[in-house]
């Protein structure tokens, strides 16, 4: 079911409260029915809530309440409620109409009724819909007895009648107190910083490898193609788009290949000492016995067999045969550390097939010894906040939620999982994106490193092991 509030309703809305905030969807008369039990059962002691009527005429109006909605029977008080309107006729006329403030209470709480604002009433016990819409009170509508009108009227907002197709209670969520995490500095000395850093990333000096290797697995769609070129645009100072992205007609992957990326540092004229290998996706209808990532295919990759540009084939095993195949593969072709990509905005909704499959997979590369994280991706489609500016990741209380949760399903510790908001409507450069983005790939290749210092260190002791023996 659709949200009926748009991006531009929600910006307008946002000002008007004057703090930065995001809305969430308690109770719908189209999803719920209009009942004043069910309203009240989804949306009291919520705190601060905006109520959206939709009008047959196109007419879209409202009001905002601070304070939460009960059903105490009685009158209360909020000074900083408010009315509004956002469209007439479909044509926006934005208007704030604030609380009267020497005026007595302004708002009604009891079960039997649905919101009430002093001047802008719902409806009494329950409204059944009828031709389409529903009937909602227009008596005493926009009078301006607690509310200043401003001029304006029941005719001027509403044509006269409260006959509504829908009508919505978001819960305005504001920003936590705190941080979840300690956020990197969102300013451009520190995004040029870690963006050095990385820059003159090597991997673990005395391991055999010119270069660190990393591995992306997820779900299809879940945004592996996206990452690639996420951090291959801040590279590159443009939006770039090597690995293709999107979906296909029938769900299945888009990636097809097993794809190394090597990523140029356009900045600095080389290449960067990382290859970051884009895999296809695992099916939703993927099941355990599946044979696409059946631990063969899976040991290949991780153990560095799989040949660059290897087409996935759905119906059979990798082998020994395929054209390139690394037959004894160095340190230098390995995997040194797993990404897994997973979709913050689909984390409700993943299915134990597939989860599943994620840990399995995830054991054989945790037996392998190799370091395995997690980029949360997509976290602007979770929370406005973001969406408007990647800077509020670690201070909404919906990201903080999807960490956790996805750390729970791939049964790692919560500094494992790292929000990632990856370019795809973006037509330009945005700093505290790329600081996001950043601040995970470093954390991939400090792992990398790990596992390189662990190879080193066996490799050494196998030598001294050797030496005294002869
Ligand atoms: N809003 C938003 N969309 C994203 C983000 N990351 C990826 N997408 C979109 O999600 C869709 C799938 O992304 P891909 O990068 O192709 O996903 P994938 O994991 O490579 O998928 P397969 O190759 O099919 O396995 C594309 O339309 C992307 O634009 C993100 O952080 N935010
Ligand atoms: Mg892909």
């Amino acid at each position: 079911m659709i949200n009926l509030l748009k991006h531009k309703d929600r910006d307008q809305l946002t000002e008007w409260i004057g703090a930065e905030c995001y809305f969430q969807l308690l109770y719908k008369i189209t999803r719920d029915g209009a009942s004043g039990q069910k309203f009240h059962k989804l949306c009291d002691n919520k705190g601060p809530t905006v109520t959206v009527f939709y009008n047959t005429d196109n007419n879209v109006y409202g009001g905002y309440l601070f304070e939460s909605w009960h059903q105490s029977k009685t009158w209360s008080k909020d000074e900083n409620s408010f009315l509004f309107q956002l469209y007439q006729r479909g044509k926006w006329k934005a208007k704030k109409f604030p609380s009267i403030v020497d005026q007595g209470n302004n708002f009604w709480g009891s079960i039997d009724h649905g919101p009430w604002f002093y001047d802008l009433h719902s409806f009494h016990q329950s409204v059944e819909k009828t031709s389409g819409f529903y009937v909602l009170d227009g008596s005493d509508f926009f009078r301006g007895d607690r509310y200043d009108m401003e001029g304006k009227n029941a005719q001027t907002i509403a044509n006269n009648h409260n006959n509504v197709v829908d009508l919505e209670v978001y819960l305005v969520k504001g920003t936590l107190d705190r941080p979840w995490r300690d956020p990197p500095q969102w300013n451009s000395q520190f995004y040029s910083e870690i963006k050095s850093l990385i820059s003159t990333y090597g991997p673990f000096e005395g391991a055999q490898t010119s270069a660190s290797n990393i591995l992306l697995i997820g779900q299809s769609g879940s945004g592996k193609s996206s990452f690639v070129n996420t951090i291959n645009t801040i590279f590159k100072g443009k939006i770039s788009s090597r690995a293709c992205t999107g979906s296909r007609f029938n769900n299945q992957s888009l990636t097809k290949n097993f794809m190394r990326y090597i990523i140029r540092d356009s900045a600095e004229n080389k290449n960067l000492k990382f290859r970051i290998c884009d895999t296809l996706g695992i099916d939703t209808n993927q099941t355990l016995s599946s044979k696409w990532m059946n631990d063969k295919d899976l040991g290949y990759m991780l153990d560095g067999n799989l040949p660059n540009q290897y087409t996935f084939n759905l119906n059979s095993f990798a082998s020994e045969h395929v054209k390139g195949f690394v037959k004894n593969p160095t340190l230098q072709e390995r995997t040194h550390v797993v990404c897994f990509v997973i979709d913050a905005s689909n984390i409700g909704s993943i299915t134990k097939g597939i989860t599943d499959k994620l840990q399995q997979i995830k054991e054989n590369v945790a037996d392998r010894g190799i370091p395995h994280l997690i980029i949360l991706t997509k976290i602007d489609l979770l929370c406005e906040l973001v969406d408007h500016d990647a800077s509020n990741a670690f201070v909404s209380e919906k990201i903080e939620m999807a960490v956790n949760q996805a750390a729970a399903i791939m049964k790692v510790p919560r500094n494992h999982v790292f929000p990632v908001k990856n370019y795809e409507k973006e037509l330009h450069l945005q700093m505290n994106m790329n600081i996001l983005a950043l601040s995970a790939l470093n954390q991939v290749l400090l792992f990398a490193n790990d596992y390189l210092e662990n190879q080193y260190q066996l490799q050494k002791e196998s030598e001294h092991e050797l030496n005294s023996k002869n």
